[in-house]
């Protein structure tokens, strides 16, 4: 299993899986026909430009500093349903059921637009905030005291003592073309299994994989990885489905952000994996047992 090939643009879900296992990232081949890559282009630029043009967007804590190039879209669910149905995708949901479990929420629903004359985002993990297992007797680190880009860092090499489990998982739809000319991702292969973060730019190891619009890039919540330079002349827009274990917070804080005429339109599962539904009573408001917790002006006020 060592010795697999670095992964190819395949539609195999078992391939994918592998992949994923492996070498911590997979490449999802055609996973959108172009009518439905063209409708989400078109409502996603026509959002970007509006939220531009507003001065409405706002950077990312993990941007390379100062790059006030790029561009995050957020709660994309709120602006448009067509992105409801990139949530919902079976791929999307079999791999993240693959690295999560059958149980796992929506944690985030952003684009990503690398613009020409960007800055390329640092090499990261996505769970950067998740704490190192202990041997018994040695100090745990305390998850409250973890910071962004705090380590503990080293080289993308297997661990040799026990690591922690992915959370997360990023599947990156590609909305135009991934190429190195316009920004794709990177990503260190293999870096999943090293339970450290890294450090130092550039690396030799880094991969950047091209992919066509409509395929995804996927990987999981410990691989290495950060956005290129554009140097074409083209925004590349990606869209990032990023689902997390359910007992984790979501990146984005999908319950109150939700706006309420979203909510009334959303079906029962849409609401789910948004993180409407308590979880093994985590998550509820008042009713742990309730199939969606409701929200603070429906609960029980003072009484007597
Ligand atoms: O946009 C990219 O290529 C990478 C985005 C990223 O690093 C992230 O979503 O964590």
């Amino acid at each position: 299993m060592d010795n697999r090939a670095l992964p190819t643009a395949t539609s195999d879900l078992a391939d994918l899986c592998l992949d994923l296992d492996v070498h911590g990232y997979c490449i999802v081949k055609d996973v959108l026909d172009q009518e439905t890559v063209s409708a989400v282009a078109e409502r996603l630029s026509a959002q970007a430009a509006g939220e531009r043009e507003a001065k409405l967007d706002h950077p990312f804590p993990a941007d390379a500093e100062g790059d006030d190039v790029n561009q995050w879209v957020y709660l994309l669910h709120n602006k448009g349903t067509v992105f409801h149905q990139l949530a919902l995708h079976p791929t999307a949901r079999a791999l993240a059921a693959h690295v999560l479990g059958a149980d796992h929420n929506l944690a985030a629903m952003d684009s990503h637009i690398t613009y020409p004359g960007n800055k390329p985002m640092p090499l990261h993990t996505d769970q950067w905030w998740m704490p190192q297992p202990a041997m018994p007797g040695e100090r745990h680190n305390r998850q409250g005291d973890l910071k962004r880009g705090q380590g503990p860092f080293g080289e993308p090499t297997p661990a040799t003592r026990a690591i922690s489990p992915p959370m997360v998982l990023n599947f990156m739809w590609m909305i135009t073309d991934f190429s190195v000319a316009n920004g794709g991702t990177r990503l260190v292969p293999g870096s999943h299994l090293s339970g450290v973060q890294p450090i130092g730019e550039p690396r030799q190891d880094e991969v950047q994989p091209e992919g066509a619009a409509g395929s995804a890039l996927v990987w999981e919540g410990r691989t290495w990885h950060g956005s290129g330079v554009n140097t074409s002349n083209e925004p590349r827009l990606g869209l990032t489905t990023f689902f997390c274990a359910p007992v984790v917070r979501a990146l984005t804080n999908m319950t109150y952000g939700t706006r309420p005429e979203v909510v009334a339109g959303l079906d029962d599962e849409m609401k789910r994996l948004l993180g409407f539904a308590p979880w093994n009573g985590y998550g509820a408001t008042d009713e742990p047992n309730a199939e969606f917790a409701r929200p603070a002006v429906e609960t029980v006020g003072q009484l007597g």
